[in-house]
């Protein structure tokens, strides 16, 4: 039988849509599944989405609909998060929303469990609540006074509530993080013991009466289950934790591994164990607690304008192009600065030059060279042996890296190899081997090395760029027993007589100036269109008396000319009859949104007991007046034009 491989991401609030951040933890998971599977595991990989709480009702309310709508949107609408899994290629095997049925009666049964077995007890809650992160903290645990995990405001708070004894699960929660490898990295487990743990583990608020989009606590009503409590158990309802729906626990609960980014540690290496202990479950192999991708140092947002949207990235760069950036340059357990710069040079300098270059050049000089097809004559030299000593080796260190969730470091070693073959054939030379006839044996051997470096190369590419290494084996002539990972580090696997396919390029070379002009565009749409439809300005509370109000001299009066003032692009001048017979001339800075022609003849407003004042070397006498309001963050304009029946001079009051 088979050895089972359980391994699973967070599971997604749909509070909004996805960005890249969101995609870098369910890619790494998927390439880890991929490569356990490659490696014979039976593999169970879960992800979901985590439906419940206060921040999904709010939401759902401002747009007009119920959570579930609201939810079922985001979840399985297009465009939604089912379909940025399907796009970006992601193998998962299941796939739970925390409102199922199944889940929903299995967490009931597990809160009674806990209530029954004295480590959920009613008490009262007073605190500081996040609502964006659905967290209640304690004074001491604010940073700043705001939430500790995003830094927003936080307010006082107090409701009746089931509380979790976390209280006594400390030690045995300290003893497991401090034995052997279960957070990783192991930075993170300094950080929980001495954050968390040494200050003195308080007992949790696993209940809420302040809202009701959750599950209900079926013994009490008007309470539901604090979402984590809902959320975390997830990983044991999906696999039948009681429930009739699956029957996997058994086989797949022993050896689960959850991977989860660095800002829910927390909640996955103290809370979820303490509850696993409190219900008698065995508890997971691992927590490894990634890092975040940021933009300049901060948080990701599509307000700030940032091409974010993992559906605009994988169409401009290609699926596998895009899981391959953010799998080779962040090392997985630190933050990373996310940049287009950095994106379309990792795709140009490893995927172009480095991968695509070397299938391209080799499968050409085996068309060039042979027709397609080698000849079985071989003549090998030491080179050969270093390549082949090679395969072994990185193929080697790939595995370790990949067994210890390394994902940066396994690639460094697929790397190392292409980086090897590409300098073996400026090495050998294949071009000038081939001006002579009596070198064929040895141009066959340098072509052949060439693809067996290339078979091993994509076998441990395979987790990362599925599709494209599919396109490439084809390419180099790899049917599937060539494709197995035992076979990766071996040399003298592809037939001797091996054919070759040359196909559409693999990785395009991207133009880094246009493309980055293409996204800085799309950004600056992207910034508009994250602005207010309409802003007027806000009332002024200020009161004026209604003998101030009466001292403006507001009139009607009829435009005779309208002109630009010279050198100034902004500036009309205005000539117009204010019903005492003598011209007025009156400046106004709106040449932005008028023609002189158009407003010839009309009737405006003007405020004419103003102070006169010299602008271009022209006096103005009073001011025109217009409405103004911004339209997606642009300044409009109106000048206030009124009935011509209105005769020149009419007071406006
Ligand atoms: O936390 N870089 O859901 P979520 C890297 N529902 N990872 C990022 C990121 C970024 N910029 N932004 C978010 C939840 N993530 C809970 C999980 S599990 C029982 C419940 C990661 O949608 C984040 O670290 O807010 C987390 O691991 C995942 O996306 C889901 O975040």
């Amino acid at each position: 039988m088979k050895e089972t491989f359980y391994i699973t991401t967070p599971i997604y609030y749909p509070s909004a849509k996805l960005h890249i951040g969101h995609t870098y933890c369910t890619v790494a998971t998927d390439a880890i599944a991929r490569y356990k599977r490659l490696r014979g595991y039976d593999v169970m990989f879960l992800t979901g989405t985590d439906e419940h709480g206060q921040k999904i009702e709010e939401k759902a309310k401002e747009a007009g609909v119920t959570p579930q709508q609201f939810v079922d949107e985001i979840v399985t609408g297009e465009g939604g998060i089912l379909d940025l899994w399907k796009l970006m290629n992601i193998s998962n095997d299941r796939f739970i929303r925390t409102t199922d049925d199944y889940h929903v009666a299995a967490v009931q049964k597990i809160f009674k469990k806990m209530y029954d077995n004295g480590d959920i007890y009613k008490g009262a809650y007073k605190g500081k609540y996040c609502t964006p992160c659905e967290s209640f903290w304690t004074e001491s645990q604010l940073v700043d006074g705001k939430c500790p995990d995003c830094g927003r405001e936080v307010h006082d708070a107090e409701e009746e509530a089931y509380f979790f004894r976390l209280s006594k699960y400390a030690k045995p929660v300290q003893e497991l993080l401090e034995s052997g490898t279960f957070l990783e990295p192991a930075s993170r487990v300094n950080e929980m013991i001495n954050n968390f743990i040494k200050p003195g583990l308080e007992d949790l608020c696993v209940s809420r009466t302040s809202f009701s989009w959750g599950v209900p606590v079926d013994f009490d009503p008007g309470h539901v289950v604090y979402v984590w409590v809902d959320a975390l158990f997830n990983y044991a309802t999906a696999m039948g934790y009681m429930n009739d729906r699956y029957n996997d626990l058994d086989k797949y609960w022993p050896n689960v591994h959850h991977i989860v980014g660095k800002e829910i540690v927390r909640f996955h290496s103290i809370i979820w164990p303490a509850m696993l202990m409190s219900v008698g479950m065995p508890m997971p192999q691992k927590v490894y607690g990634h890092g975040w991708l940021v933009i300049d140092g901060g948080k990701m947002s599509k307000s700030k304008g940032n091409v974010v949207d993992p559906y605009v990235l994988a169409e401009k760069f290609g699926v596998d192009a895009l899981r391959f950036f953010l799998l080779r340059t962040f090392p997985f357990g630190s933050d990373g600065n996310f940049s287009n710069e950095l994106l379309i040079n990792t795709i140009n300098v490893d995927l172009a030059n480095s991968l695509g270059n070397l299938v391209s050049r080799t499968t050409a000089m085996v068309e060039k060279y042979f027709g397609g097809t080698l000849p079985a004559d071989r003549c090998h030299d030491a080179l050969d042996d270093e390549i082949s000593a090679m395969m072994k080796e990185c193929t080697e260190k790939y595995a370790g890296f990949m067994d210890a969730f390394q994902p940066h470091l396994a690639l460094e070693e697929a790397f190392r190899l292409i980086g090897r073959a590409n300098k073996y054939i400026d090495e050998s030379a294949p071009w000038v081997l081939a001006k002579d006839e009596a070198n064929r044996a040895r141009l066959a051997t340098v072509l052949y090395t060439l693809l067996e470096a290339i078979r091993s190369a994509l076998t441990m590419l395979v987790p990362f760029i599925p599709e494209s290494c599919a396109k490439a084996f084809e390419q180099i002539g790899a049917d599937a027993a060539a494709q197995a990972w035992e076979k990766a580090g071996e040399y003298g696997v592809l037939p001797a007589e091996v054919s070759v396919h040359k196909g559409e390029t693999l990785f395009p070379r991207i133009d880094a100036a246009a493309m980055l002009a293409e996204l800085e565009a799309m950004q600056e749409a992207a910034k508009k269109a994250a602005l207010p439809a309409l802003e007027v300005e806000p009332l002024t509370e200020e009161t004026i008396d209604f003998d101030t109000f009466c001292k403006s001299d507001l009139r009607a009066v009829k435009i005779k000319n309208c002109e630009a003032v010279k050198k100034s692009d902004k500036l009309l001048k205005f000539t117009l009859d204010d019903g005492t017979g003598t011209d007025r001339i009156i400046l106004s800075g709106i040449h932005k949104y008028y023609e002189p022609d158009q407003l010839i003849g009309k009737t405006a407003v003007a405020i004419l007991n103003l102070p006169p004042r010299k602008m271009m070397g022209v006096e103005s006498n009073g001011m025109l007046i217009s409405a103004v309001h911004k339209e997606k963050g642009e300044e409009k304009l109106h000048l206030m034009l009124i009935d011509d029946a209105v005769p020149a001079g009419a007071k406006l009051c």
